[in-house]
């Protein structure tokens, strides 16, 4: 087994008791935040990454009220699955609680290396993805982007029109294409390279912030 869970925050009223200094259940190692829209495939994601059935696979969207955090073994990282945001029911007020739950986690962890934000490939990032995106990057969390479920997308040509959409939509919002990766986990497409990617740590983005 490649991963492991180590517990489940339920609520910020937590956060006391499951973090020490930069520690979370007495494990040190850096963390790496999944978030995206409810069905992007977070899930599957995980499962596939961390080569196990860990979290549930879920068509119920707008579920997931937790985070949940896994010990990823083959790269000695610490997965927080943050809640999906942007399901067709919520009003504004559960969007106000996404935003508060997450940004009390974001302040509170002192070992957060940075977040993937996953789109869906074949739409590109929503008005709700983009809302997510400015509001991680005002909180200085450093991006990386994974578009998902690339199997749906049939053709060549189909795959280039979206990547050249998706990509200019993330570098309007400053982030370059050196930042995205497009993956599936229906047929693995990526997810070594993802691996490789999480594994490397923020050096490209720091970078780039200095350029720009
Ligand atoms: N074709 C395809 N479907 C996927 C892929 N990843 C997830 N899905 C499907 O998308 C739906 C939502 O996936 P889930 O992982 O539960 O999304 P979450 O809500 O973001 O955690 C499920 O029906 C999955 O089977 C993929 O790479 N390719
Ligand atoms: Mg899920």
């Amino acid at each position: 087994m490649a991963g492991e869970f180590l517990a489940t925050l339920g609520d910020a009223s937590q956060l006391r008791q499951l973090m020490k200094g930069s520690y979370i259940k007495g494990r040190g190692e850096a963390r790496v935040a999944l978030v995206g829209r409810s069905n992007v495939g977070k899930s599957t994601l995980l499962n596939a990454l961390l080569g196990a059935r860990l979290a549930r696979i879920s068509n119920e969207p707008g579920k997931t009220r937790q985070i949940h955090f896994y010990f990823w073994k083959d790269i000695s990282k610490i997965v927080a699955d943050l809640p999906g945001y942007g399901y067709a029911k919520a009003g504004h007020e559960e969007r106000e609680r996404w935003s508060v739950f997450v940004n009390q986690y974001i302040k509170a962890d002192e070992a957060l290396e940075r977040a993937v934000v996953l789109l869906d490939s074949r739409h590109g990032p929503s008005d709700l993805d983009v809302n997510a995106i400015r509001f991680l990057a005002a909180e200085s969390v450093p991006l990386f982007f994974v578009f998902t479920k690339t199997d749906q997308l049939k053709t060549q040509s189909e795959r280039a029109k979206r990547k050249k959409e998706a990509e200019a939509r993330l570098l309007e919002l400053g982030y370059d294409s050196s930042l995205c990766l497009w993956v599936s986990a229906k047929d693995r497409t990526g997810i070594d390279a993802l691996t490789r990617e999480l594994k490397s740590g923020t050096v490209a983005q720091v970078i780039m912030k200095e350029v720009l």
